[in-house]
């Protein structure tokens, strides 16, 4: 089976590119559980799940892939566990594709105690409070044994507010530790390990970064170390220059974007693949997603509002209930993030369809000009 399946992945090119608008790329991604189209978003899954939603219904909205942590799977129920028990994909109930994070972000976000040393991660169990330290090997190998479609390589991450040589002592850490991804790599049949492009703001370290990943000639590439708080001019000046250098034939991944907004706007500077947390981050539901912007359903004017969600979607929530029933749900029951969560992540999936057929059909531009001057009016 899994020679078979090699030797499949073998022959099929991983992505190939169906249309072009300028920049802008529409194209076809063949991973070894499912073939997803381009521009791609990844909802976050973080224990493997998508807050609320069954597997079923995220292949009813047109999700095409999942993005698990693997910091949050290591620590429950363990990578051991979840290869023992036949991989993620079996043991979340998912046929379609998968990606994990390295682990190292989420680490340096949510632990104080990080501590990175040309080694790897150093942090604190919040298990049982001992040293623990994740390799770029040690990362590799639990991301080998959840088994998604494509891996990320560990990275030195570094804030990109945070100026000076610990930026640059990142990126060549970055490019340091690739190769031992690459050399801990076990499953390079069935799994696509992708190369982060690191640097921070500087153009020249994003240029070295970009220039000694693709020397690797890996199967995808991020890029990395964004969406952290700088201002929207640096954001879009690194993106468009980390896709100008990045091969044309393969993907290329903005990690941790984001909003509408930003997606188009990547997607119009030639990226591929997106996470998005932003539409399912469920701390202050109440919240959804439209065309103009963002729809509070907490406000006083929504109580008797008979009209759905955005009465221009297609998805069961909107199909079935009011922004009246919504308000009412929404502070007090589960159900109410749930049905936000689920008419969010359609939003996103129709927002990635129409980038894709747009391209596909020659009307990019009229389409973006078209999202914009929506989103003016209710920017939040
Ligand atoms: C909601 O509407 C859909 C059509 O999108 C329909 O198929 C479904 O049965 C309805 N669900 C509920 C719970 O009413
Ligand atoms: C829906 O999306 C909005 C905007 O991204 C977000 O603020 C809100 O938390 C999301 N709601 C749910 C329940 O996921
Ligand atoms: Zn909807």
């Amino acid at each position: 089976m899994v020679f078979l399946s090699s030797l499949i992945v073998g022959v099929v090119q991983l992505m190939k590119v169906l249309g072009r608008f300028n920049r802008a790329r529409a194209a076809r991604l063949t991973l070894p559980h499912f073939t997803c189209q381009t521009p791609l978003f990844m909802p976050v899954g973080t224990q493997g799940t998508i807050k609320g939603l069954t597997t079923d219904q995220l292949e009813e909205i047109g999700c095409q892939i999942i993005l698990g942590n693997t910091y949050h799977l290591e620590l429950r129920p363990g990578s051991q566990l979840i290869d023992d028990l036949g991989g993620l994909h079996k043991f979340m109930n998912w046929k379609r594709a998968l990606l994990t994070d390295s682990g190292g972000f989420q680490m340096v976000s949510l632990l104080h105690l990080a501590d990175i040393t040309e080694e790897g991660v150093t942090f604190q169990s919040p298990v049982d409070g001992k040293p623990m330290l994740l390799t770029p090997e040690e990362s590799i190998h639990i991301q080998n044994n959840i088994g998604a479609d494509i891996i990320m390589a560990l990275d030195d991450v570094v804030k990109t507010t945070i100026t000076g040589p610990r930026i640059e002592e990142a990126m060549y850490r970055t490019l340091r530790w690739i190769d031992r991804c690459i050399a801990a790599h076990k499953k390079p049949d069935v799994q696509n390990l992708f190369g982060i492009v690191q640097g921070g703001l500087d153009p020249v370290l994003r240029d070295i970064c970009v220039k000694g990943l693709v020397e690797r000639n890996l199967p995808g590439y991020a890029i990395g170390g964004l969406a952290g708080g700088e201002d929207k001019d640096s954001f879009w000046r690194v993106v468009a220059q980390c896709t100008a250098g990045l091969p044309e034939d393969k993907p290329r991944y903005v990690m941790g974007v984001g909003y509408p907004l930003d997606i188009v706007v990547c997607s119009a500077l030639g990226a591929d693949m997106y996470d998005c947390v932003y539409p399912t981050r469920t701390a202050r539901f109440g919240t959804a997603l439209v065309p103009e912007g963002v729809l509070k359903l907490k406000q006083n004017a929504m109580a008797t509002d008979e009209r759905p969600i955005d009465p221009t979607c297609p998805c069961m929530v909107c199909k079935n209930y009011t922004r009246a029933y919504l308000h009412c749900l929404v502070t007090k029951d589960a159900m109410g993030s749930q049905l936000l969560s689920y008419h969010n992540l359609s939003f996103m999936m129709r927002l990635s369809r129409d980038l894709h057929m747009s391209i596909l059909e020659g009307r990019f531009p009229e389409f973006v000009r078209g999202f914009l001057r929506m989103q003016v009016c209710l920017v939040p």
